[in-house]
């Protein structure tokens, strides 16, 4: 007899939980007791949310919202759908009525409507947004520049291209030239192999070296948009050559197709920054990699009537210093709810500054290392959570 506390003790009220939902919610059942305790956190770090969503079709209406508010800019109401999303996928099962949701935190009044009519957001068929949404969609192209193009009147990516007066820059254009491959998701299979290959790319260069595939794929999704990439030297101040390394040598091997290299501005004085937004500042490269069919066990996700034998993929390298690399890694695993909410535990709940550089107790007015990172959720008091119950 477990009973699943919904808010409160108050109004704790037992539902079916088989074991795969224990699993789930893992640290937030509770065994008849402890008074009181709201058992669904506002903090996505204290919700273990795997990829199995049984709230897709809110959540869905929900991204596509927030992705609107986003394109407008209006990033309080952005921010607010994509905690309610979150909040969502981290349920044990689909929501069956508009009751249960009294219970759960961040579902506003909007969210709830939305539940309530069951409908999809009529923004789906809107213009402007089906037009955002597609020139968002290349490689280079942010919403500043979609919303430019679309105030111009352009509404198709061939009016982008026959237009003369458009300037695109080197990311831009080869995010149209390889448009086709890298708008087609990547396959688990794909990140292994492409893995692979950095792996072998690296211990030629660096015997000593620590690599993992982090991102969505790290969290045990099937998709992905990209493959992110982590990697370094043991040796602490030659992480930046490794990574110029690595990129000279993917350049030899005849399959680097576009790389847009970030020079380190890592500043060990700095205090982490309150923005999750900004991108840290480690040395990275964004990258378009060739990859063969005979790389790929499972091959590659691809039409069939492709008969080139490869494709291009999207690729992330990251390579910090070996002292900040669990810090990179926890960030670079995401997912970005997690992440942002993983910062605001810290700052809110105990006055301390996390990104993916470091973590600094503002009370002991000093940095805390780690070296794995268990060892960040510990300085946080968290309890510690797989990379794959962190989908939220
Ligand atoms: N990240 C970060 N700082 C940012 C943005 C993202 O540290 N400013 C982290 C969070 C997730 C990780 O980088 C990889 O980013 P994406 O590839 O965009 O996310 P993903 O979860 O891997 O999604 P997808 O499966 O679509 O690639
Ligand atoms: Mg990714």
């Amino acid at each position: 007899n477990i009973t699943w506390f919904t808010d409160s003790m108050r109004e704790s009220r037992p539902v079916a939980v088989e074991t795969r939902h224990l699993i789930q919610v893992g640290a937030f059942l509770v065994v008849g007791h402890e008074p009181g305790g709201p058992r669904f956190s506002q903090y996505a770090c204290q919700r273990r949310t795997t990829t199995d969503n049984y709230n897709v079709v809110f959540t869905d209406a929900f991204e596509v919202l927030a992705e609107c508010y986003e394109f407008n800019q209006m990033d309080g109401r952005c921010l607010a759908f994509r905690r309610a999303a979150s909040v969502l996928k981290s349920l044990p099962r689909g929501l069956s009525s508009l009751e249960e949701t009294h219970s759960l935190p961040c579902l506003g009044g909007h969210a709830k409507a939305i539940i309530g009519v069951g409908s999809s957001p009529k923004v789906l068929s809107d213009e402007r947004y089906q037009t955002l949404k597609l020139f968002t969609s290349v490689f280079g192209v942010g919403p500043k520049t979609a919303e430019k193009w679309y105030r111009s009147g352009l509404r198709s990516l061939d009016h982008i291209l026959a237009d003369q007066s458009i300037q695109l820059n080197h990311m831009q254009q080869n995010g149209f030239l390889h448009y086709g491959d890298i708008s087609r998701a990547v396959s688990k299979a794909e990140a292994r192999a492409l893995t692979k290959a950095i792996g072998e790319t690296v211990q030629a260069i660096t015997p000593d070296a620590l690599l993992a595939l982090t991102g969505g794929f790290r969290r045990g999704k099937e998709f992905g948009h990209d493959v992110d990439i982590i990697f370094t030297t043991l040796e602490l101040g030659m992480e930046e050559n490794l990574l110029l390394a690595v990129i000279k040598s993917l350049e030899k091997q005849g399959i680097l197709l576009y790389c847009d290299y970030q020079a380190s501005t890592f500043d060990l004085t700095k205090l982490p920054t309150h923005s999750f937004e900004a991108m840290d500042h480690f040395a990275k490269c964004f990258l378009i990699l060739r990859l063969e069919a005979s790389q790929v066990e499972e091959g590659l996700n691809s039409p069939v009537e492709d008969i080139r034998g490869w494709r291009a993929v999207r690729v992330d390298l990251v390579s910090p210093p070996v002292d900040r690399y669990a810090f990179a890694l926890l960030g670079w695993t995401g997912s970005r709810q997690f992440e942002r909410d993983l910062r605001r535990f810290a700052r809110k709940e105990r006055r301390m500054l996390l990104d993916n550089h470091g973590l600094y107790d503002k009370t002991k007015e000093e940095f805390l290392a780690a070296g794995t990172e268990k060892d960040i959720f510990d300085h946080l008091g968290l309890e510690y959570m797989e990379p794959w119950q962190r989908n939220a």
